[in-house]
């Protein structure tokens, strides 16, 4: 084996200070050095439990809700391949495929999205159908507008998760080319990237809905995760999206913070807040996930990580967790110092972040933590057993007497969104207190009655009825994350192991680098 010669996942680019390059100059040297090839075999031996896992000993009952769990992944894929093979979702109302437009001409966002759900489930011949596809049809020269932020966390997560699962070089050639093609999205004067690229021609802009212009928090700040592996498996010694995603890490650790608090929009040109809007729900979320996730995947050595989510949940902390009259702990948003009591179902992600957070200090903040995931993710819980679907809306409040549920008609809707069942699996894995279990079958039950239909699942517009609408949009992120925390909430703890894997904020599951990986 060669020497080491580059950074891992989560460690400082040797020199520390190459900031991305501006759009207008010179694109930087190529590394001299000797590139190295990524070990996969002996990847595969650092990991401390069988992907799949090996352990025995559940009771019927859990393995029969397991098994259900996996009938309705065969039923939500069989239903994509048959009526929508090769658009991004299922519409499995009318039956046909949708292509949506933040994925900028790449197509398959469900293939992608379901692979390494197939896999784990052991669904072997549907994974197959899935590889077959990315073999023979899955086009990345296409010329759109796209997501980096949607692209990175289904696509180039998707695939680097199966590749790491399974080995097949297939997957890695694909998230390495298509990781290329994000690049020019970072040619700003601070090196933040813009929130849209197109995938053809390298351009790149901000959403025009985001305000003057900015980068929006949740989505360049959740890029880390997945460039570390991309630069990992590249083969380059000091390749430009480890630089790219420093770069990233050293503005925000810089730039000044109000009340310790992160803004969801910052400029791209100047690299400040564009306004002071603080949400730990959309805009914001996956940000503060990506913290402690960089230092957890760096094999808890990438301390500047660590450090930055500590400090932001303190102020988190004392400045937006709230109690409600009648005892509901919830986290509000802020808008320049006022506090709009509100949880959208995006933040209920926080409970499992928090919980995972919590297994690494002292023993008094371990416990308050603990504390605060499990009140979090009872909130949340409430808000699927006040509903009379047991389905949770878009956004609930504790204001004008509402006490988590929607008061806004735009905001009752139900899209097969993951983020309560992903705090019940992570709340489930650190207490093993059964009443995960009980809530997560709950949901499960929910969405058989409400959002089966004839030919997939469906969101609801509506989960304060017993006859909602369909939405007619099965979304990937069902079948990525939806189905596999739930299948995992009833497996045994060895089968995708937290102390192996990371799951990016799309469930896809990333090694922990336990080790040097380099032939
Ligand atoms: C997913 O695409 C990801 O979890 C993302 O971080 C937030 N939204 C959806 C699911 O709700």
């Amino acid at each position: 084996p060669r020497a080491r010669t580059a950074p891992g996942p989560g460690q400082q680019v040797p020199g520390g200070e190459s900031r991305a390059r501006p759009a207008s100059a010179e694109p930087p040297a190529r590394d001299t050095r000797a590139p190295f090839r990524f070990d996969y075999e002996r990847f595969r031996r650092s990991l401390r439990h069988p992907v799949r896992g090996e352990r025995r000993g559940e009771d019927p009952e859990t393995r029969a809700r397991r098994m259900k769990i996996k009938e309705m992944m065969k039923f939500a894929w069989d239903n994509y391949r048959q009526y929508a093979l090769g658009k991004n979702e299922l519409r499995p109302l009318s039956r046909n495929g949708h292509i949506g437009n933040m994925f900028g001409g790449l197509r398959g966002a469900t293939v992608i999205d379901a692979l390494d759900t197939l896999y784990v489930m052991e669904l072997e011949e549907e994974f197959q159908e899935a590889k077959q596809w990315v073999e023979k049809s899955f086009d990345l020269n296409v010329n759109g507008e796209a997501s980096l932020f949607e692209v990175n966390i289904r696509y180039i997560g998707g695939l680097l998760a199966t590749y790491y699962l399974t080995g097949e070089e297939v997957f890695k050639s694909k998230a390495l080319e298509l990781g290329e093609k994000l690049l020019p999205a970072f040619n700003t004067p601070t090196g933040i990237p813009r929130g849209v690229i197109n995938l053809g021609s390298g351009m790149s802009w901000s959403w025009g809905w985001a305000s003057a212009g900015s980068s929006i928090l949740a989505e360049f700040g959740t890029l880390h995760l997945e460039f570390l592996h991309l630069s990992e498996l590249s083969g380059n010694p000091v390749s430009v999206s480890l630089s790219q995603v420093m770069n990233i890490r050293r503005v925000l650790s810089r730039v000044e913070k109000p009340q310790g608090l992160y803004p969801n929009f910052l400029s791209p040109v100047t690299g400040g807040w564009v306004q002071h809007h603080v949400s730990i729900g959309g805009l914001g979320d996956s940000f503060y996930e990506y913290l402690i996730k960089s230092w957890l995947m760096s094999d808890k050595k990438d301390s500047e990580a660590k450090k930055m989510y500590d400090d932001a949940l303190e102020a988190i902390e004392k400045h937006l967790v709230k109690k409600s009259a009648g005892g509901l702990t919830y986290i509000a948003e802020w808008r320049g110092g006022i506090l709009d009591h509100k949880m959208g179902h995006l933040a209920c992600f926080s409970g499992g972040m928090i919980a995972l957070g919590a297994q690494h200090g002292p023993e008094d903040r371990r416990q308050r933590h603990m504390e605060l995931a499990a009140e979090i993710t009872s909130t949340c819980h409430e808000s699927y057993t006040r509903s009379d679907t047991k389905l949770g809306p878009e956004a609930f409040r504790f204001d004008a007497g509402s006490e988590a549920t929607a008061t806004r008609l735009s905001e009752r809707y139900y899209i097969l969104r993951p983020e309560v069942v992903e705090s019940y699996m992570y709340l489930w894995r650190l207490t093993h207190d059964p009443k995960y279990r009980h809530w997560g079958w709950d949901v499960v039950q929910a969405l058989e009655k409400h959002c089966r239909v004839e030919s997939g699942f469906s969101g609801i517009r509506d989960v304060y009825t017993t006859t909602p609408t369909h939405d007619n949009m099965q979304q990937s992120f069902f079948l990525a994350e939806t189905l596999k925390y739930l299948y995992l909430l009833f497996c045994e703890d060895d089968v995708l192991s937290l102390e192996d894997w990371v799951f990016n904020t799309e469930a896809h599951p990333l090694p922990i680098n336990h080790t040097d990986f380099k032939a």
